[in-house]
């Protein structure tokens, strides 16, 4: 039979996808990862300027990074970082000698530059971050909630470089009245009646140090789907801070109070942003800063291990006061042990662990990783349940089967 009978036969056999595999060139197989929940199987796909990631969806691109990835370093290469969208209007073909960002509103000199006046006209700083999705492990949420069911691959710790947004702002000189600033990027909604990803933040926040406008990441210029040729970076806040394609930004005099703004990334006005589960808060707060995590990245649930000594590496963050610790239990959370902190890439970065366990015996064994910040936050035994599954933060649970060395 040729190729095409073939390919005809598996259409109507066995669907669109078993057609497309057989269109795959030579050697060339599709593979899938499951990240951990009911229906979590995902496809490795690849897309420019990436490594096959896992898609989520297609239109707009949304994309996970494989978790074994953190065991790879501290930093995220730029082929692995995610990619998440929320119109399908995204940009794919950008010029950089084009692209303009404008500084309006409540100004005294409103600005318009290019890529090119903006590396000129002010300082560049580097600075190591982590860029989390505030929805990062939806996909585990318990019970389930709607929206993209993620696992923990919608994070990662680059380094990224550009101007201060404060510089920026005070070159366009800022009104003592100003209370936020709303940007946007050149992504446009493909339906009309969607409301255009525009976000806000406050002037206080705006103006602090670390906020920056950034060109280059891993010291590349910003791959296209990560907001080339310029993005928003607010360290310690989740990624829906982070405009990609950033090319306006409005001083205001108010509150903003638009549909991406005021209703999207919001959680319950709780103590731990939690409510019953399958009910709506009375009152809700805009997610800012990340709560601390911590992973275990060399293993994955159902690995293998050898009996004896069990070498364990993970990563922590949180929204910017840096780790203080990491604890490490394998009975379940009744005992911890402290893990050794590694580099200390500033405290918007991954912080890297280690912790050798002597004697692990033969037989199913859980693990949990626990950090503290240095502001004192600790991660949950129990994850607080929010409708909209964001901001996880419970001490994730890694099961691991051990086999007698040596057989
Ligand atoms: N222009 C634009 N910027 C955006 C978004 C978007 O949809 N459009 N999504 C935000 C959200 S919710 C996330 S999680 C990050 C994802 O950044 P990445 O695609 O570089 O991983 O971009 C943020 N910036
Ligand atoms: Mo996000």
């Amino acid at each position: 039979m040729d190729d095409d009978a073939l390919r005809r036969r598996a259409v109507l056999k066995g669907g669109l996808a078993a057609a497309a595999l057989l269109a795959l060139p030579g050697r060339v197989r599709a593979a899938w990862l499951d990240q951990g929940f009911d229906n979590g199987w995902r496809e490795l796909v690849p897309y420019p300027q990436k490594m096959p990631l896992l898609r989520i969806t297609t239109r707009p691109v949304h994309l996970e990074t494989p978790f074994s990835q953190f065991d790879r370093g501290l930093i995220t290469p730029n082929e692995a970082v995610f990619v998440r969208y929320h119109l399908a209007g995204h940009p794919l073909d950008i010029d950089p000698a084009a692209h303009t960002l404008t500084i309006a509103g409540k100004v005294s000199r409103p600005l318009t530059l290019t890529l090119a006046e903006l590396k000129k006209r002010f300082e560049t700083v580097r600075q190591t971050v982590v860029m989390q999705c505030a929805g990062n492990g939806r996909g585990l949420s318990q019970p389930r909630v709607q929206g993209a069911q993620l696992g923990n691959g919608s994070m990662a710790c680059v380094e990224m470089a550009g101007a201060r947004l404060a510089d920026v702002l005070a070159a366009a000189g800022v009104d003592g009245a100003a209370r936020q600033i709303a940007y946007h990027g050149t992504d446009q909604p493909a339906l009309e009646a969607t409301p255009s990803f525009v976000r806000s933040l406050d002037i206080a926040d705006a103006l602090r140090p670390e906020a920056m406008i950034a060109w280059e990441m891993n010291g590349r210029p910003l791959p296209v789907l990560n907001g080339y040729p310029l993005r928003l970076v607010v360290p310690g806040f989740y990624a829906a801070y982070w405009m990609k394609h950033l090319s306006r930004i409005d001083v205001l005099d108010h509150v903003f109070d638009g549909w991406f703004a005021s209703q999207a990334y919001v959680v319950p006005d709780t103590p731990d942003n939690g409510v019953p589960p399958g009910t709506r808060p009375d009152r809700t707060v805009r997610l800012t800063r990340m709560k601390v995590r911590s992973f275990i990245t060399n293993f994955s649930d159902g690995d293998i291990a050898p009996a004896g000594r069990l070498a364990l590496r993970g990563i922590a963050f949180d929204g910017g006061s840096g780790i203080r610790r990491v604890d490490v239990s394998a009975d379940g959370g009744a005992s911890w042990l402290p893990a050794r902190l590694g580099k200390d890439a500033g405290r918007f970065a991954f912080r890297p662990w280690t912790l050798t366990l002597d004697d692990v015996r033969p037989g199913p064994l859980t693990l949990m990783a626990r950090a503290t910040a240095n502001d004192g936050q600790v991660q949950p035994a129990v994850q607080p349940w929010n409708p909209g599954g964001y901001a996880r933060d419970v001490i994730e649970r890694l099961n691991l089967v051990v086999a007698e060395a040596g057989r």
